[in-house]
């Protein structure tokens, strides 16, 4: 279902008629009400009124994490606090939090592009939602609320964590959709099968997942395991929070992006410049109906291209295609660049493993050190040891054939990595210490 026809299927010149007019109304807002984009936009030599074409964009200078964190908590916000009705805050690994406001027109944004996210990932009015993102100042439990509840669907606000009493919830509540980090998913699962109780028999129909990255091969793992169609789910607070670009659950072939109000490039993480559709590279965005966060080339780190082809659903949005890697997640391994959904690509493609696996990294005498823990199965630690190293070292082949690196496998014990209740933990870098 189509949840917002006119917008989401519009033409394209109407569509591009509309984000130019909102640009230009953007630029023109934090250039009077946000002392550091004016002080930006005069540094680059720019007024709003520079502002005539889509691609005038290009004048606009970047804005960075760090430009946020130099802001930090209420530096950007572009309204008085007594407009603004929620914060929310991205934890972030290294560093201070990000803090993001939302006036009261926002939330209702938000939550009707959460309603269009979630119809497009295949929910109805009559669906109860499960809703496992955590709630509190990620964006994730919230903007999944908010949405199923303008679309008038049921919500279970679940939350993360608590994971047996969320499968009893599961038996017994009959939710019809799943929404979760993609890796709580996997845990879900094995929870639910240490209960003995059987996804099969559940009657979840579709499950929408994001937050972190996940591969093709992940999702046909999550899809076997839990009965389900599994579509994905894209966003950051910085921009809105999830809701940003969904997938379809026609196609599921890459997220359609709620161009109405955001503008994505794709840039050149080393140079800047701006790269044409289907090239690889930084997504960037401009929202332009935002309020109390307004952002303006926003640097997102995620790598990833965007596809302008039509899509079966009916959906003129472009789209982009799964994220691949975070800039900053991305590991040099004795010079070769190596993305943790890589290295997840080729271990769900290798027979008894299990989805739950971290990538260590060392230097050892001045030498990069990959080490790829990965589960297997019980059955394969009842078994002598031979088969266990003849599979570290099919696993460590397939790597170095497909990247290029050389790795160690040390297949670990089942349940011994530990488990997330929101986004995994994929990579430890002890290089950096
Ligand atoms: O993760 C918002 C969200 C909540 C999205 C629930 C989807 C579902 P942040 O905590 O600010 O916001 O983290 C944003 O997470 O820049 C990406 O690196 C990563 N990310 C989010 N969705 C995906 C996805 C939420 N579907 C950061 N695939 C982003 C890959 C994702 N990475």
């Amino acid at each position: 279902m189509i949840y917002d026809l006119e917008y989401e299927t519009m033409p394209r010149e109407g569509l591009e008629a509309i984000q130019l007019r909102r640009l230009q109304a953007t630029a023109e807002r934090v250039y009077a009400t946000v002392p550091f984009y004016r002080k930006k936009f005069q540094e680059a030599g720019v007024v709003p009124g520079d502002i005539r074409s889509l691609s005038d964009i290009q004048k606009l200078p970047f804005t960075t994490k760090q430009d946020l964190r130099e802001n930090y908590p209420y530096g950007m916000f572009a309204v008085p606090m007594d407009n603004v009705v929620r914060i929310h805050a991205s934890s972030g690994t290294t560093g201070q939090p990000t803090v993001v406001g939302y006036t009261a027109r926002d939330v209702n944004t938000w939550a009707t592009l959460m309603a269009r996210a979630l119809a497009a990932g295949g929910a109805t009015r009559g669906d109860i939602i499960h809703n496992a993102y955590g709630y509190g100042l990620f964006t994730g439990g919230l903007g999944v609320h908010y949405g199923a509840e303008k679309m008038g669907a049921s919500v279970i606000p679940v939350s993360g964590g608590n994971t047996k009493r969320q499968i009893i919830i599961m038996r017994d509540f009959g939710p019809t959709i799943l929404t979760a980090t993609p890796s709580y998913t996997l845990h879900l699962a094995e929870v639910a099968e240490e209960m003995g109780i059987s996804f099969q028999k559940l009657s979840l129909k579709f499950g929408i997942f994001g937050a972190e990255p996940w591969s093709e091969e992940m999702r046909n793992e999550i899809e076997r395991k839990l009965n389900l169609t599994a579509v994905d789910i894209y966003g950051l607070s910085e921009v809105l929070g999830p809701g940003v670009s969904i997938e379809c659950h026609e196609a599921k072939k890459g997220l359609h992006i709620a161009e109405d109000h955001f503008i994505a490039e794709i840039i050149d993480p080393n140079t800047g410049e701006a790269l044409p559709y289907g090239s690889v590279g930084e997504l960037v965005f401009t929202s332009v109906t935002k309020e109390a966060f307004p952002v303006v080339r926003y640097r997102t780190r995620d790598i990833t291209s965007i596809n302008p082809e039509p899509c079966i659903c009916g959906r003129t949005l472009v789209r982009m295609n799964k994220v691949s890697g975070r800039t900053d997640d991305m590991l040099i391994i004795r010079g070769v660049n190596v993305f943790p959904s890589q290295i997840e690509s080729v271990l769900m493609e290798t027979e008894g493993v299990e989805p739950h696996y971290q990538l260590v990294v060392d230097r050892q005498e001045n030498l990069d050190m990959l080490t790829v823990m990965v589960e297997v199965g019980e059955q394969a630690f009842s078994d002598t040891i031979k088969p266990l190293q003849d599979l570290e070292s099919k696993i460590a082949r397939n790597i170095k054939e497909t990247i290029g690196v050389t790795a160690r496998v040390k297949l670990v014990e089942p349940k011994t990595i530990a488990r997330s209740q929101g986004k995994a933990v994929r990579v430890i870098d002890n290089r950096k210490i």
